[in-house]
């Protein structure tokens, strides 16, 4: 695990991804523009990933944090069936792992399907380009090196599976 000092921020492993049905990608770029200017190391895997690619590329990785993101009508549907693949993995069951994106095709913020995205697994549910300032509360909230304590062993910090106003991350 790498030190950091007091005023030094963690530098996180991060996956970006889309899913099976999504093939949009500058959704991807931007968000690994995003935390690489944050000053963390992104995956990114690209657009149209099959579960089973995305699941092996993030044991294989073991990154501090999954970011999954899709824009094309299908990502609540396609999140819930990845959400479950990911937590039934043993080495990502606690992994920090977040949706966000155009979820749906009725527009963003229904608070049930972020309810129910959070309740399936995620730690952070952002819809559309407003949540982009929770993000990175949620991002600058997480420590470097939870990825790669074994599996049981990982907790979030304190608060960050939360709700802040406007986005859909638990608290
Ligand atoms: C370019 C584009 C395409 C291109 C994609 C090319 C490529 N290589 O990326 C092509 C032509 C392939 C395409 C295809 C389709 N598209 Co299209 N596409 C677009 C378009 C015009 C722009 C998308 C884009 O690049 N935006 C720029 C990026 C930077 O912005 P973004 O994707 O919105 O991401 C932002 C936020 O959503 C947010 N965000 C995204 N993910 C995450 C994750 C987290 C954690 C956070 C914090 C934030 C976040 O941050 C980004 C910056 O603000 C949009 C319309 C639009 N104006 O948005 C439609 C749009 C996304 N497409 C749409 C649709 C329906 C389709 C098709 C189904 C059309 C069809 N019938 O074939 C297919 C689906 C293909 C597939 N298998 O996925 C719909 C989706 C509808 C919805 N969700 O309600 C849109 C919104 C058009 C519309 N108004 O109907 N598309």
């Amino acid at each position: 695990m790498e030190q950091h000092g007091k005023d030094e921020p963690a530098v996180l492993d991060v996956v970006v991804t889309t899913m099976a049905s999504d093939s949009h990608t500058w959704n991807l770029v931007f968000l690994q523009l995003l935390l690489e200017e944050l000053g963390h190391r992104v995956t990114n895997l690209g657009g149209c990933v099959p579960d089973e690619l995305l699941v092996a590329e993030c044991r294989r990785i073991d990154p501090d944090l999954i970011v999954l993101s899709s824009v094309n009508g299908h990502g609540f549907h396609d999140g819930l069936r990845l959400i479950a693949a990911l937590r039934a993995c043993t080495e990502l069951a606690g992994t920090a792992t977040v949706i966000g994106g155009k979820l749906g095709i009725d527009g963003p913020g229904d608070p049930a399907r972020q309810r129910e995205l959070l309740a399936a697994g995620f730690d952070g549910v952002f819809e559309e380009g407003g949540s982009v300032v929770e993000f990175r509360s949620f991002v600058d909230s997480l420590p470097a090196g939870i990825g790669s304590l074994p599996s049981g062993t990982r907790s979030l910090p304190a608060g960050t599976r939360s709700l802040p106003a406007g986005s859909g991350a638990l608290r």
